[in-house]
């Protein structure tokens, strides 16, 4: 989650959105529809999506590759596997009965309650039969004749839609990288995001980590705890802050339940959909002593409110280091072995300028006898072999391997899909050079697609819940909208497109974000062209551009279709 930049009130939105809508008649239409709208993924994106789609009296179906819903807490199993935006903010916000019901019982929720919250949700609203689980969708052509798409899977159904809703997830597309010999290793080997669902015994064996991001941190004081000898193979340090994970108390629990205005506000009131206790001031407005009360009271408090202690330290370099100073005396303090301590200790990119991580005792694992960090900047990996990992220093041996790599993050969950446009080309051919989307959520190109939470939107500097309600609200309007008009094709403006393309980046050149070779950039892919892929404005602007679009009839969209009372206005209501 982004720290609160105070970014300016005015963020100076691109004027030229204000494109004149274009509403025309149709062509020739296709009454003979499967569903109006698909959904892509049952994650809680798509899970509401379905909900609101058929509130509003929307024919719509889901596919989702895995076995249940959940998206990235249906895969994402590894030991220690927790969210780090509190349970009392990560949560939906549109039913007040489901929050009164649900009870969180950790301030941060593990992997297990975060799946069996979704798994209610979908029960509760009765979504189930709406989603056809174990069915990836392969590819997506958009036939501009009838305004319709064409869904392929992998189970060999062919259907076609009018609207097809991406909640395919920003970080669902799994990253092993290229390192020499990766296949070589006869042992298992696991990514953290498709841990095995009947687990991994780890007991008494030899367990190599690659990787210490967020999935790293978490998962590797519980591998320590668990294994017989654990290696870290770390490439670059990582800062991380003490989640101070507990139970919820009862009372925390009754104010939740209630609070319903409070959960609101949380997520329509604050850039990055949480609660925010910043001090209001900048960094260096305070004499040191006074930061340092501070940041302890944070760090001790745990969670990542430490982030937002100060409201310029995502954007002044000065300010920062006063926080990633901080930061590292702490790891200092906590590691014992000063050279270990020294491997462990990040310098080369702003505190926030990655992801942040929470962890639950991560740079304390150190410390124990049967945990080694191979510091890779100091001995690179030369090869994977069959036995364990060769550096140019040493051999590991190894009986279980785990990569915490990462992901293809944002373009890959999308680009994987062969989604081809009005005119042929496939969106991983149209974003090669980069992402380009109109307020993230339309491609020019690509009428009648929607990405939600895509590159361009907030997404993953949000609290993503909330972040999901937002679009799928977006868009749910957006359609209701095209159905009382009789309209059946809405398509983003290259010109709109490209204004809001920029306007992305100029947000994030006032930040320190471009300071970092971060998956937010696509640096921790060897190609992926470098650009700052998610809206750093925050959620209050971004939500303002989309509504004043919303009510201003649709500015910088195309919009076509039939009159009303033609074939186009019938509602297509075909079961699934
Ligand atoms: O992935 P990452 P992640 N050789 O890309 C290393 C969300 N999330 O799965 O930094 C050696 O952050 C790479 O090293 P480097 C959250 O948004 C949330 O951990 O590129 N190492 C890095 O250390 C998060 O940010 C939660 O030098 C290699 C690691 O692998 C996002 O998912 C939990 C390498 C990848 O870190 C992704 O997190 C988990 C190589 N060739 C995830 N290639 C919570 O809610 C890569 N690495 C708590």
């Amino acid at each position: 989650m982004t720290a609160d930049l105070n970014l300016p009130a005015d963020l100076n939105l691109p004027a030229d959105l204000n494109l004149p809508a274009d509403v025309s008649p149709a062509a020739a239409l296709e009454p003979t529809l499967d569903h109006e709208v698909v959904v892509i993924g049952a994650g809680f994106g798509g899970l509401y999506a379905l909900h609101e789609l058929r509130e509003a009296g929307f024919s719509a179906h889901a596919f989702e590759s895995g076995g249940g819903v959940g998206g990235t807490w249906y895969w994402n199993r590894y030991p220690g596997a927790r969210c780090d935006v509190e349970s009392v903010d990560y949560c939906y916000s549109f039913s007040r009965e489901l929050n009164a019901e649900w009870a969180w019982s950790e301030r941060f929720a593990g992997q297990p309650e975060i799946l069996r919250y979704a798994e209610h949700v979908a029960e509760r609203f009765d979504l189930l039969p709406m989603i056809t689980f174990d069915t990836r969708i392969t590819s997506a052509r958009y036939d501009d004749g009838d305004h319709t798409w064409t869904v392929e899977t992998d189970q060999g159904r062919r259907l076609r839609c009018r609207f097809l809703v991406a909640a395919v997830g920003a970080l669902s597309a799994t990253q092993v990288p290229e390192i020499p010999g990766h296949d070589r290793f006869t042992g298992p080997t696991h990514h953290t995001g498709r841990w095995p669902h009947e687990g991994v015994n780890l007991a008494g064996k030899r367990v190599g980590v690659i990787g210490t991001g967020s999935s790293g941190i978490q998962a590797i004081p519980e591998i320590a705890a668990e294994a017989a000898h654990l290696t870290v193979f770390q490439r670059t340090p990582n800062y991380s802050l003490p989640a101070r994970n507990r139970p919820m108390s009862s009372r925390e629990i009754w104010v939740a339940q209630r609070d319903y205005e409070g959960l609101l506000a949380s997520g329509n009131a604050t850039n990055a959909g949480v609660y925010n206790v910043g001090t209001g001031r900048p960094a260096l407005a305070d004499p040191p002593e006074r930061r340092a009360e501070e940041y302890e009271h944070r760090w001790a408090v745990g969670g990542t409110d430490l982030m937002r202690t100060y409201g310029d330290t995502g954007r002044d370099v000065e300010a920062n280091e006063t926080l990633a100073e901080f930061v590292r005396g702490k790891i200092r303090e906590i590691v014992a072995d000063p050279a270990t301590a020294a491997s462990l200790v990040p310098t080369d990119h702003p505190i926030g300028s990655k992801r942040i991580c929470l962890d639950s005792g991560y740079f304390a694992t150190y410390n124990r006898d049967n945990v080694t960090l191979v510091d890779l900047r100091r001995e690179p990996i030369v090869t994977i072999t069959e036995t364990g990992i060769d550096t140019d220093a040493a051999s590991y041996d190894l009986d279980v391997l785990v990569f915490a790599t990462g992901y293809d993050a944002m373009t890959g969950p999308l680009t994987r899909i062969d989604l081809r446009g009005a005119d042929g080309d496939s969106l991983a051919q149209r974003w090669s050079g980069g992402p380009r989307s109109l307020l993230g959520i339309a491609v020019a190109g690509f009428p009648n697609l929607f990405t939600l939470t895509g590159p361009g939107s907030p997404s993953v500097l949000a609290n993503v819940i909330r972040a999901n309600e937002q679009h799928v609200d977006w868009v749910v309007a957006c359609l209701t909208y095209l159905r009382e008009r009789g309209l059946t094709r809405i398509e983003a403006d290259a010109q709109a497109q490209d204004a809001w393309a920029a306007h992305v980046h100029e947000v994030a050149t006032y930040t320190l974000y471009l300071h970092a070779k971060s998956w937010y950039l696509g640096a921790n892919i060897d190609g992926k062209p470098r650009q700052f892929m998610p809206y750093i404005g925050g959620m209050v602007a971004y939500r303002k551009a989309c509504d004043d679009c919303a009510a201003a009839g649709y500015p910088g969209f195309a919009l076509a279709g039939a009159p009303r009372g033609s074939a186009a206005a019938t509602p297509v209501t075909k079961p699934a």
